[in-house]
């Protein structure tokens, strides 16, 4: 091949590259900047490595946050904490990272709660249809008293709870066919997360649900082992599902969180100043990446219409159908939560 043809062919690769970029870029939208650090530098001995892992992509908000949190504790660290951040389960899925944790081979993570309710019952509060009406009832739960009290039982069996970032307000995709009653669930198949109230939600709706982690999730609506699944926007759009899903119903069924988590090892070796660096940081982190994914929404439904998705908001009274329909849950798993919490939650959103 003369150089011509190959300078030709390399520029016509390139014009291809940059092309592809544009389009990613352009599909990408755009994300608030990343603040600036408040704070002082930290005074302290040592210096430690950090790994961060999660389960999301590294175009989502939820990466963001981490790295946001990276600039916060490097910064204030002067950088005798070097973070290293990975995203897209590279280092496991949820229950991966925490078994991890609890071993002290990996130092952070930030899983949803969901996949832990085996792990710490009370969680299964967030798993509850609609009980968190509105984004301000859920930060009134995560930063009041329920909110640290669930840190606080959390901070066991080699983990340390340090902060809430939000997964967010779960929606309904599929590739069969529009939905916008329980109805239109009969025998579509339904991925859930790997936790016993989703698949009680989904069979409740009269879907065919099935518990699968998230690591699994993309290849398994490719190749149509599923039909559909449920995720926040954000998720939908960073993980490609609207390359595999035509189908999109803004069902905001379930709000999710991520909880912020430190292996009990390396906390412990941290002088006491660094740990509440990292609490700081988790805190700032758990606040921007809210407002990330919130600001975003809007912009992501509109990109994932333009990608050809069949984006189906529901009427008030339709919405009611699936509250009414999935109400029995409540019932189901009232004892184990308890009551009184559910009430808690309940008399916020008054
Ligand atoms: O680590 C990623 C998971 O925490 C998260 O995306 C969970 O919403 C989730 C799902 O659907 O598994």
């Amino acid at each position: 091949m003369t150089t011509t043809t190959m300078t030709r062919v390399t520029s016509m690769i390139g014009a291809a590259l940059l092309g592809l970029t544009a389009l990613q870029a352009s599909a990408a939208p755009e994300m608030p900047p990343i603040p600036d650090v408040q704070g002082d530098v930290v005074q302290a001995d040592g210096d430690f490595k950090l790994k961060f892992s999660i389960g999301t992509t590294q175009s989502g908000a939820q990466y963001r946050g981490l790295e946001y949190f990276e600039k916060i504790v490097e910064q204030r660290s002067d950088g005798h904490i070097q973070v290293e951040l990975f995203p897209g389960a590279q280092l496991g899925d949820d229950l991966q990272a925490v078994s991890a944790l609890q071993s002290g081979t990996l130092e952070m993570t930030a899983p949803s709660t969901s996949p832990l309710v085996s792990m710490f019952p009370k969680f299964a509060l967030f798993d509850l249809p609609f009980l968190f009406p509105t984004p301000d009832v859920a930060d009134q739960v995560l930063d009041g008293e329920i909110g640290q009290q669930m840190l606080d039982d959390a901070s066991t069996n080699g983990l340390v709870a340090i902060g809430w970032a939000e997964n967010g307000y779960r929606q309904l995709t599929n590739s069969r066919h529009e939905v916008t009653a329980p109805e239109d669930l009969e025998g579509l198949k339904i991925r859930t997360m790997q936790n016993p109230i989703h698949l009680d939600i989904w069979r409740t709706l009269g879907a065919n649900p099935t518990p699968m982690s998230f690591a699994e999730l993309f290849t398994a609506l490719e190749q149509g082992v599923v039909d559909g699944q449920e995720n926040p926007w954000i998720t939908i759009q960073s993980s490609r599902f609207n390359e595999v899903q035509d189908y999109a119903t803004e069902t905001n069924h379930v709000y999710t969180p991520f909880i912020t988590l430190v292996s009990e090892r390396f906390w412990s070796r941290l002088p006491a100043d660094y740990q509440q660096l990292l609490r700081d940081a988790a805190k700032q982190m758990g606040d921007y990446e809210r407002h990330v994914g919130r600001s975003m929404n809007d912009q992501i439904k509109q990109d994932l219409a333009d990608s050809g998705m069949q984006i189906t908001e529901l009427t008030p009274e339709q919405v009611k159908a699936f509250q009414e329909k999935v109400a029995p849950v409540y019932d189901n798993w009232r004892d184990q939560i308890g009551g009184e919490l559910i009430d808690q939650v309940r008399a916020a959103s008054q």
